[in-house]
């Protein structure tokens, strides 16, 4: 296999795009079609102010990476969730994060569950018996809580994550099994700004996740490779290895169901109600971001319950 643009040995061979080439040139091409994707999909641009949300994977930090290259204001954010068990998960992903930013003089914001809410993620699943022993819906609505806080208090316009594909693919895949039409139509490469919320970007949501480890590995990033240890046996592991199965046998075939579904969306061919996404929205009482019900959004009613629970 030679580089289809020098004609030297080609590093990476994208079945897919029917694309090889080599490290230099492969190195040249992600943020070229990173900054086609932004572009395209009208993310951000290079006056915005862009919050990144950097886990120690190598999804995140290639995405950082990626965006300060092309010039953009991307700072950083790590969330601590306080995961260790045998792994020590969180320290190991928080020590990367930092390595990162130092090595590049990059601004990173920590934030740390357990300081600023009392308990880690594992123990506020637990008092809030959310989940069926498995913290992560706690932690996604943290997370999010977190990101959207923070994006806020700070003056951020976007918010970007490092979903590749085959996150993507995974997620549209379980939505598709259900026919979640709301999920269906806030899916996508951008959920605009709304009401003091920052616009959510995803700009690698066409990068399969072999491309992204690729990309981190020739770029000699240090990433954590361990998974956190709770996503093992989860719906979206199971999904992506049976879209990896059907992607073996019709290469492409990942890329062009998310596409197909974009362009279905774009072009209001869903057979989904309209109406489903205008759903009305509060600001919560206590800590102001919007929710569907009136009242407290989830995260200050599952804080509520860890409170009474501690009193
Ligand atoms: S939700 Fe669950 Fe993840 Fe949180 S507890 Fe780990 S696996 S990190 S994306
Ligand atoms: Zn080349
Ligand atoms: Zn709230």
């Amino acid at each position: 296999m030679k580089c289809r643009k020098c004609g030297s040995k080609a590093h990476v061979n994208m079945r897919q795009h029917k694309l090889a080439l080599c490290k230099e040139h492969y190195l040249e091409w992600v943020p070229e079609q990173t900054e086609r994707f932004i572009k395209k999909y009208q993310m951000f641009t290079h006056e915005e102010k862009i919050l990144v949300a950097v886990s120690g994977g190598k999804d995140s930090l290639s995405l950082w990476d990626i965006l300060v290259r092309l010039g953009y204001q991307a700072d950083g954010m790590y969330i601590g969730l306080g995961i260790n068990g045998g792994i020590h998960y969180s320290d190991e992903s928080h020590r990367l994060t930092e390595e990162f930013a130092q090595r590049h003089g990059l601004k990173l914001h920590v934030v740390d569950i357990e300081k600023e809410y009392g308990q880690p993620i594992p123990v506020l699943a637990e008092m809030t018996h959310r989940g069926q022993g498995k913290p992560c819906s706690v932690c996604g609505l943290a997370k999010r809580h977190e990101m959207n806080r923070i994006a806020r208090d700070l003056g951020y316009d976007v918010l970007a994550t490092g979903h590749n594909l085959d996150d993507e693919a995974a997620v549209l895949f379980g939505n598709t099994l259900t026919w979640a039409s709301e999920y269906l139509l806030r899916q996508g490469p951008v959920l605009p700004e709304n009401e003091g919320l920052a616009r959510k970007v995803k700009p690698l949501c066409r990068f399969y996740e072999r491309e992204m480890t690729a990309y981190a590995i020739a770029r000699g990033i240090e990433y954590i490779y361990d998974e956190c240890p709770y996503a093992e046996g989860s719906q979206s592991i199971y999904y992506k290895e049976l879209l990896n199965q059907l992607e073996t046998t019709r290469p492409g075939a990942k890329l062009t169901f998310y596409l197909s579904f974009l362009e279905a969306r774009k072009s209001g061919n869903l057979f989904i109600e309209k109406n489903v996404e205008q759903a009305h929205m509060h600001p919560c009482s206590k800590c102001g971001q919007l929710t569907s019900a009136p009242g407290l959004c989830s995260f200050c009613r599952m804080m509520e319950k860890v409170n009474a629970a501690v009193e």
